[in-house]
């Protein structure tokens, strides 16, 4: 997948309307976001059929699908039929439910990209001794993307030797999780960015200030 200016949205706002006012401000900067449960759950997943339709974007969707191999494909097809472009899914359910969700990437031509370890403090109880399994897992079953975190750069380094270079690995955790945009792409290729985007009092100015930091 290519990212302009290596940073994907987190639209995690609550309504259409705020997500129309932030994105028509910076969407040119853009040509890639990611829309969770926070959006979703507020507007339906029509909101990912509209932002991509309004905006011309790709949409990765964020739900981190974590269930039976039967229920993560009925997830999947939905997700995939309201036009995302890819799925997150969580790596730790193991192959069968991973597999439901390649499965349904394939037949529909989509992406699913493999949670290996989060980027948020709690992770490191009961993901992190997993993690890097998950990432082997990945590589057996053939998995192109992974979800690395920007908070641990030591994490997100074994990470990508375990995937290798010709994977594609995106990272959040980026600004207000106290992660470094410019370290961070050392081992990834695009960052995930939320608050330090939408919280911002000027999003246009902080999202330019990101993109001139990790120029090179
Ligand atoms: O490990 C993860 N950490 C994380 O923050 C996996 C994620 N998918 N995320 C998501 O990335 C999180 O749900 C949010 O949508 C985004 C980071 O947002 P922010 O911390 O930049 O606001």
């Amino acid at each position: 997948m290519e990212v302009k200016n290596k940073i994907i949205l987190a639209l995690d706002v609550l309504s259409m309307d705020q997500a129309r006012e932030l994105l028509d401000e910076i969407s040119d900067y853009l040509d890639t976001i990611k829309i969770g449960y926070p959006l979703v759950l507020a507007e339906g997943l029509e909101a990912v059929t509209q932002v991509k339709e309004e905006y011309q974007c790709k949409i990765i969707t964020d739900f981190k699908v974590a269930d039976i191999p039967a229920t993560n494909q009925k997830i999947a097809n939905v997700t995939f039929q309201a036009g995302a472009d890819a799925l997150i899914v969580h790596g730790f359910v193991g192959p069968d439910s991973v597999a439901s969700c390649v499965e349904s990437a394939e037949k529909q031509g989509k992406e699913v990209f493999l949670l290996t370890e989060m980027s948020h403090p709690g992770a490191s109880q009961f993901l992190q001794p997993v993690s890097m399994d998950i990432a082997h897992m990945g590589v057996e079953m053939g998995i192109q993307n992974y979800v690395g975190p920007s908070t641990r750069l030591d994490r997100l380094e074994k990470i990508r030797s375990i995937i290798g270079k010709d994977s594609f690995l995106i990272s959040p955790g980026v600004g207000t999780q106290g992660g470094d945009p410019k370290d961070t792409l050392k081992f990834a290729d695009a960052l995930i960015i939320g608050r330090s985007i939408y919280l911002a009092p000027d999003p246009v100015e902080s999202l330019e200030s990101i993109i001139d930091s990790i120029e090179f």
